[in-house]
């Protein structure tokens, strides 16, 4: 099974910022990353990513687990990763071969808080520009009620825009400052089997989970090698989160597993 895009299907992500694809990888992969989910969840290593500033009832209830190719680098040769690069290679015009990934993992427990509108390129070290692709896996059918993405099409077009911190600053759970001139949110809700696309300046969010199942996503960035800027991208909140845990910054990028120094 190889998924390419379409002609419309790289046009209306060019244009909008994202696109839905209704399949990316079989329904026996995705329950073998479900089985997986239960033994990474219920271990070490997954952490809070609910902010501490939120109420008792939804503390702990959005997890992540960074970089699980790391511990099991047989998702690398996943035909979800493979598909993934492929159709990210077709939409960047890059060669998939050339292209990394890597990945993080999602828990959205019921009740679990919504994800405020944000860029995904807010979060990059800013003397750097990579250029990716990012996809969004759920394990399941995802609705909106469950907490499915939701993009504002055409965000991508103005580069990074301003965000702020909406927790304490360690935390680094950052959002727009001004989503409202944006165009309104327009959900992918997916079948089990379809993943969404989008770019890394496209502003995206997902509501909580209103559901009494958790919500499981497994998100991969599709890269190139970073590329050093030759001006530092205006990005004040990273500042803000480095003072809070005390002067530290990213050094260092993840592909396919590996760690690597950012170049000088
Ligand atoms: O899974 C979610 O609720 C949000 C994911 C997201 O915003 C992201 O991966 O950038």
């Amino acid at each position: 099974m190889n998924v390419t895009p379409t002609q419309d299907q790289i046009d209306f992500f060019r244009e909008n910022g994202f696109v839905a694809v209704e399949r990316i990888t079989t329904d026996e992969e995705i329950d073998r990353l479900a089985e997986l989910y239960e033994q990474i969840f219920e271990g070490k290593g997954a952490v809070d990513r609910s902010g501490i500033r939120t109420d008792p009832d939804t503390r702990g209830k959005l997890t992540q687990y960074f970089h699980p190719e790391v511990r099991f680098p047989e998702l690398l040769d996943s035909l979800y990763v493979r598909n993934a690069k492929s159709f990210a290679g077709a939409l960047l015009g890059e060669n998939p071969d050339e292209l990394t990934i890597w990945g993080h993992m999602i828990r959205k427990a019921p009740g679990g808080r919504e994800v405020p509108p944000h860029q995904d390129i807010a979060f990059w070290p800013p003397d750097y520009d990579f250029r990716t692709v990012n996809v969004w896996l759920p394990l399941h059918d995802c609705d909106v009620e469950m907490g499915t993405m939701q993009f504002r099409p055409r965000s991508h077009a103005n580069g990074c825009l301003p965000h702020h911190h909406y927790d304490h600053p360690s935390q680094n759970l950052i959002t727009l400052d001004d989503p409202d001139v944006l165009a309104a949110p327009v959900a992918c809700p997916l079948k089990k089997g379809g993943a969404t696309f989008h770019d890394p300046a496209t502003v995206h969010q997902t509501n909580t989970n209103a559901t009494d199942r958790p919500r499981l996503a497994f998100p991969i960035t599709v890269q190139t090698a970073p590329i050093r800027r030759a001006e530092r991208r205006y990005t004040p909140w990273l500042d803000e989160f480095a003072e809070a845990i005390g002067g530290e910054r990213q050094e260092t990028w993840m592909a396919d597993g590996v760690e690597f120094p950012l170049p000088a």
